[in-house]
């Protein structure tokens, strides 16, 4: 039998910097129920643009941002994540119904997360990220881009699991284009079934992201949707669980397509 079509995480970024949708979403809550309507097995819930030397968001600006949103759409029904470093905007968001937990530090940025993840029953999606969105691409150095990854990785997930959060929750992914370098983007994407060996599900986030334009030549970001499909199908060859994308009618018929005229 067929191994699982990967999971559709679709991006709702509430944040006017955002490197693709920034500022975009007049009404967050419809945009987030569109995404569901598209085909969204979840929604990612942002308030905080990660991209390289973005301005730190203060706390009380993201929880105004992110948290109506995450109420609104799990009353509505609507499986939330919140892509958040904050340990308050995870207690807040996990409050208002969100069932997943997604921090590009991998619970490191705030002392507090690993506790407020281990008290929760949330799914927890480790990433990786050298250093912090302001420092991270000057620390784009690798001998062995994938096998250093997945490396800190398993640390961070030996971490999770004695502060108490249980494997079954936990999510790994290599976080592409985070303190990475194209070839790096690219090690990692060529090898990622090796990231299978961290025995957890893995995520990936490659939607619009500067690897393609990078691969393929110049193209604004509202211009990356074949790329972007690309990516995907080449998580799905791999086996991801997940894929985190923009495009998420796309991206289910590319998927569906893909599935259907395999073996
Ligand atoms: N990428 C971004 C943000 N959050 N979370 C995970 N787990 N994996 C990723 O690859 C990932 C992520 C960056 O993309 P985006 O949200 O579109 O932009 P921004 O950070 O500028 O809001």
């Amino acid at each position: 039998m067929a191994a699982a079509l990967p999971r559709i995480m679709g991006i709702l970024n509430v944040t006017p910097d955002s490197f693709s949708d920034g500022g975009r979403h007049a009404d967050p809550v419809a945009a987030g129920m569109a995404l569901r309507e598209a085909g969204a097995d979840l929604i990612d819930v942002g308030g905080e643009s990660t991209r390289p030397g973005a301005t730190p968001v203060p706390l009380d600006e993201e929880l105004r941002r992110t948290i109506p949103v995450v109420a609104a759409l799990s009353k509505a029904g609507v499986a939330v994540s919140i892509d958040t470093m904050k340990a308050e905007v995870m207690r807040q968001a996990l409050a208002a119904g969100a069932v997943m937990l997604n921090d590009v530090s991998a619970l490191t940025a705030d002392p507090e997360s690993l506790a407020v993840a281990a008290q929760s029953t949330a799914r927890v999606v480790l990433m990786h990220m050298p250093g912090n969105p302001q420092t991270m691409q000057a620390l784009a150095d690798y001998r062995d881009p994938a096998a250093e990854v997945i490396a800190h990785l398993a640390a961070r997930i030996a971490v999770a699991e004695s502060a108490g959060i249980a494997r079954e929750r936990l999510i790994a992914d290599p976080g592409i284009g985070f303190g990475k370098g194209l070839e790096h983007n690219l090690a990692i994407l060529r090898q990622l079934e090796a990231f299978h060996s961290l025995g957890v599900p893995l995520l990936l986030g490659a939607s619009r992201k500067s690897l393609i334009p990078a691969i393929a030549g110049p193209a604004p970001v509202a211009d990356r949707l074949p790329g972007s499909l690309a990516l995907a199908l080449r998580g799905a060859e791999a086996g991801v669980a997940w894929l985190r994308v923009h495009d998420v009618g796309a991206t289910a018929q590319a998927l569906k397509v893909w599935a259907a005229a395999r073996a």
